[in-house]
């Protein structure tokens, strides 16, 4: 069946679920979670307010439900409406992407003359802009509801400013909608839902590492679809590293002779791929250029960038050649990655071989430079290089940690030495990105999962208006104990934990045993991720897991 097929153009979409939300009263400081009344007045199913527990991961800032099972057409067409009307393979792909995930099992022929509650699904989105960037508005409203043959809205309606709003819609549209083994066919539960959502924070990170091992392109794709379940939206690219350089670069053609073979590469093509997959996703790749240490693997093909053979790092700051390298880099991942930040990492450098060389030593003493002053230079130059190619510097923490007042005032801080810099970095003017290593290190297996949700980026900053610099927080998958045989399962379900922190309310989110029974919605969250293919871990043991309420 071809895509176009399923489109129709049904002018009563148009009509924005705004004026819905006109007749609805709200008290402006209701608690959605605990009060869910409000769709009561627009329909005769009586609202659930006994108990509030649902399915959904991360939670939405705000949902009401009520207590009608709603059957779902296996033929569902789409609807568009908005200034997108008609002309969007964008939410087309999709429809049919969710579609799919949705009827996995095949339902149960219907009698003949059956009538199906839910039979279109609308999507109305208002912005022609589609731009992904930091920032971009992914907040939307979904409605799923029985039509009554009165209200003009019915059935299943997103709205949203943007695409990636409605991609979040469509998310959670499909986590509502339930493939019920009594009956043999698809439906939804406690309806009718009424959500209103949006996330917490901008900026909700994975990092992969595909130096320390090579992760072939399905496995880097299969990272994606399943970030867009957890709505995680920057895949940032650690790509390269001192073990292995993977990437092509047209412009140094020889770097990627740092590769482990000459099959664990990425071609510029791959690149590109990965990123049009995941902006389809709504997720942002950010790659990383980690100078000056971390970089030895590009000496295998420019042995230049060593201070010498037998010191191969951090790289020789002493050359222009270091830096025109770097520039070419920029260059050809300009054309790959249209994200506007660009990791520059600048951790971890041990500077020994800066002063155990002849020449380079003989440079730092010209300069009248300590080592420490030689690494200021280092990640400053590279800093001007991102800028001048329009492009934000991200940088691991040591940058700010060691001269902070020299950074570019653009520079966003990437936390993961422990706990509290980003309540320094925010004090003084800059955003942050919170990965404390101690609960937000996928590779540190003993990090249990409850120490990944409750761990909190806005921790120890109190002022509003600084709290508001903490763009948001990072998982980090490190990839020395991990390859493509078990890297999604030790992401996962971890990973959702941080999600779920990242997207909901944090008052929903906070600690203690919350009545919205994480532990059960991450197991279910877990378990919805391998019936879709992902191989995630399971939460607990076996023995340990926790009863269905
Ligand atoms: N690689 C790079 C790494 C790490 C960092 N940078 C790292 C350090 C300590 C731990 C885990 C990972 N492997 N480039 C630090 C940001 Cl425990």
């Amino acid at each position: 069946m071809s895509a176009k097929s399923l489109i129709s153009t049904n002018p009563n979409a148009l009509i924005p679920l705004f004026f819905i939300l006109l007749l609805i009263p709200l008290s402006p400081s209701s608690n959605f979670v605990n009060s869910a009344r409000t769709l009561s007045s627009l329909h005769k199913s009586k609202v659930r307010t006994d108990e509030s527990l649902t399915f959904l991961w991360p939670l939405p800032a705000q949902y009401t439900f009520g207590n009608q099972t709603l059957t779902v057409d296996p033929n569902l067409s789409l609807v568009l409406g908005g200034r997108k009307a008609g002309n969007s393979n964008f939410i087309t792909e999709a429809f049919m992407r969710y579609k799919s995930i949705i009827f996995k099992h095949p339902s149960k022929e219907s009698a003949s003359g059956f009538k199906y509650d839910i039979t279109k699904l609308s999507i109305i989105v208002h912005s022609e802009n589609e731009e992904l960037q930091l920032g971009v508005d992914e907040s939307y409203s979904l409605l799923v509801a029985k039509n009554d043959g009165h209200s003009i809205i019915g059935e299943v309606t997103i709205e949203a400013n943007t695409l990636y709003g409605a991609l979040r819609g469509l998310e959670t549209m499909s986590q509502l909608c339930v493939y019920d083994y009594e009956s043999k066919s698809v439906k939804v539960f406690k309806a009718p839902w009424f959500i209103q959502d949006q996330p917490r924070f901008q900026y909700r990170g994975l990092l992969l590492d595909t130096s320390r091992h090579y992760q072939p392109v399905e496995i880097i794709k299969q990272v994606i679809d399943s970030m867009s379940y957890a709505k995680l939206n920057v895949l940032h690219w650690h790509i390269i590293d001192e073990e292995s350089f993977p990437l092509e670069v047209p412009e140094y053609p020889k770097l990627w002779s740092g590769s482990y073979t000459k099959w664990e590469r990425y071609t510029v093509e791959d690149a590109l791929e990965i990123v049009s997959y995941a902006k389809l996703r709504g997720i942002n790749v950010m790659p990383e250029v980690d100078v000056p240490g971390h970089a030895e693997s590009w000496g295998k093909g420019y042995p230049d960038l060593w201070p010498s053979p037998s010191c191969t790092e951090p790289l020789d700051v002493s050359k222009n050649f270091t830096f025109d390298v770097i520039a070419g880099i920029l260059t050809g991942m300009q054309e790959i990655f249209p994200f506007k930040l660009f990791h520059l990492g600048g951790d971890e450098v041990n500077t020994d071989c800066w002063t155990s060389t002849p020449h380079v030593a003989q440079w730092l003493e010209e300069h009248n430079m300590s080592t420490r002053d030689a690494y200021r230079y280092f990640v400053i130059k590279a800093q001007e290089i991102a800028l001048s190619h329009d492009r934000i510097p991200v940088n691991w923490e040591e940058t700010f940690n060691t001269f902070p007042s020299k950074l570019s005032p653009e520079t966003i801080v990437h936390n993961w030495l422990g706990p509290g810099v980003c309540p320094k970095a925010v004090a003084q003017g800059f955003k942050c990105i919170y990965s404390n290593q101690g609960v937000w290190y996928l590779d540190h297996l003993d990090i249990p999962w409850e120490n990944v949700y409750y761990a909190e980026p806005l921790e120890g900053i109190n002022n509003a208006s600084l709290q508001n610099l903490v763009i948001g927080g990072e998982v980090c998958m490190w990839g020395e104990t991990a390859d493509a045989s078990d890297v999604l399962q030790t992401i996962w379900p971890r990973a959702a934990a941080a999600a779920e922190r990242l997207w909901s309310n944090r008052e929903a989110t906070s600690s203690g045993i919350s009545k919205l029974q994480p532990t059960f919605r991450l197991e279910y969250f877990r378990c919805l991720l391998t019936r879709r293919g992902i191989p995630a871990a399971p939460v607990k043991n076996y023995y340990a897991r926790t009863a269905p309420p």
